[in-house]
């Protein structure tokens, strides 16, 4: 571990480096709070510790301000002093302090103490790390690893406010695919996960701008927001789909429709009427949908 040890006593500076050394990890110092905020502004540490006493900022004021500079990203901080009243620990670990020490230090609690703040922060970092992959997983759905409905909605209305503010137009599809219930009872479900799987790839390709959205809104239905496309530029956007889907060739022996998997679209488009919201846009491309479904699927209407 790297650690800032934050100490205005030379002698003391020294004596700490050795003990740190000593004990497998490499000391960096600060002779004073200021120089300590700086450094720490500039480097990653592991871990702090913090003299109590020293002229300018004290070991409390700079731990105070060290923990608002880092936030949410917590370095352990163990205080050394040869302040020994209860107050004063109290108030060390009141400003951010994790632990304290009373001079003069024993090498081998020192090391002992590092060792068990260290394992606690390695911790912390692990459970970090699975949050966030947590937090990412819950954004999308696990069969194709598109969006699900609920981020779809969340960053839905972000595009919506940001996008009637700026009076630019929005297209939104809802996408349907072709006698799957058919498909399903004719080549059993797997198949089925497999054949929504290869579409959603195909629906991904087809949308190729960072902020177009797309999601599996239900079991065989995704939907996809296009901000600043106008009517034509949907109308091109749903072709691409359609193309990219026969391209796919998946056979569909039972449909109704053709001898491959097809899709239905509707598609609505916004130019921002007063009143209009976010669910007014997707009901009428489920409208749209429905349109297509009854004339004869594998189309686009808008
Ligand atoms: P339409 O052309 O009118 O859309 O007909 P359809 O048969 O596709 O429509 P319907 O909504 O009646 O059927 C959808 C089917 O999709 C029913 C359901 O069993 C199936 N389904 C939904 N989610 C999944 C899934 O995750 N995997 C599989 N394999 N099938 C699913
Ligand atoms: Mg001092
Ligand atoms: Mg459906
Ligand atoms: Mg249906
Ligand atoms: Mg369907």
């Amino acid at each position: 571990m790297k650690i800032l040890v934050v100490e205005d006593s030379a002698t003391l500076r020294h004596a700490m480096g050795g003990y740190i050394t000593n004990a497998g990890h490499t000391p960096v110092f600060a002779k004073s709070g200021e120089e300590g905020l700086q450094m720490l502004e500039n480097t990653a540490f592991d871990m702090i510790i913090m003299d109590v006493e020293m002229p300018g900022l004290n070991g409390f004021e700079t731990t105070r301000l060290m923990r608002e500079w880092l936030g949410d990203h917590w370095i352990p901080i163990i205080f050394v002093t040869g302040k020994s009243e209860e107050e004063s620990f109290a108030e060390g670990i009141e400003a951010g302090g994790d632990d304290y020490l009373i001079k003069p230090v024993s090498p081998v609690i020192l090391k002992a103490k590092i060792s068990a703040l260290g394992r606690i922060s390695e911790m912390r970092d692990q459970m970090q790390k699975l949050n966030e992959e947590l937090e990412k997983l819950s954004q999308r759905d696990s069969l194709t690893g598109c969006y699900n409905r609920r981020t779809f909605l969340e960053q839905a209305r972000q595009q919506w406010s940001q996008a009637s503010r700026g009076q630019t137009p929005m297209a939104l599809m809802m996408l349907d695919i072709d006698h799957f219930k058919l498909y399903n009872d004719h080549y059993g479900h797997p198949a089925g996960d497999s054949c929504i799987t290869q579409v959603a790839k195909a629906l991904q390709e087809s949308v190729k701008r960072p902020y177009d959205l797309l999601a599996r809104y239900g079991g065989e239905e995704f939907i996809l927001l296009l901000p600043e496309t106008d009517l034509a530029g949907a109308r091109r956007v749903g072709e691409t789909i359609r193309q990219n889907i026969a391209r796919l060739g998946v056979r569909h022996a039972a449909s109704k429709t053709s001898n491959l998997v097809t899709v239905s679209i509707g598609c609505s488009t916004s130019h921002f009427t007063t009143g209009r919201t976010l669910e007014d846009l997707i009901n009428h491309a489920d409208q749209m949908l429905y349109q297509s479904k009854s004339d004869g699927r594998d189309r686009l209407t808008l």
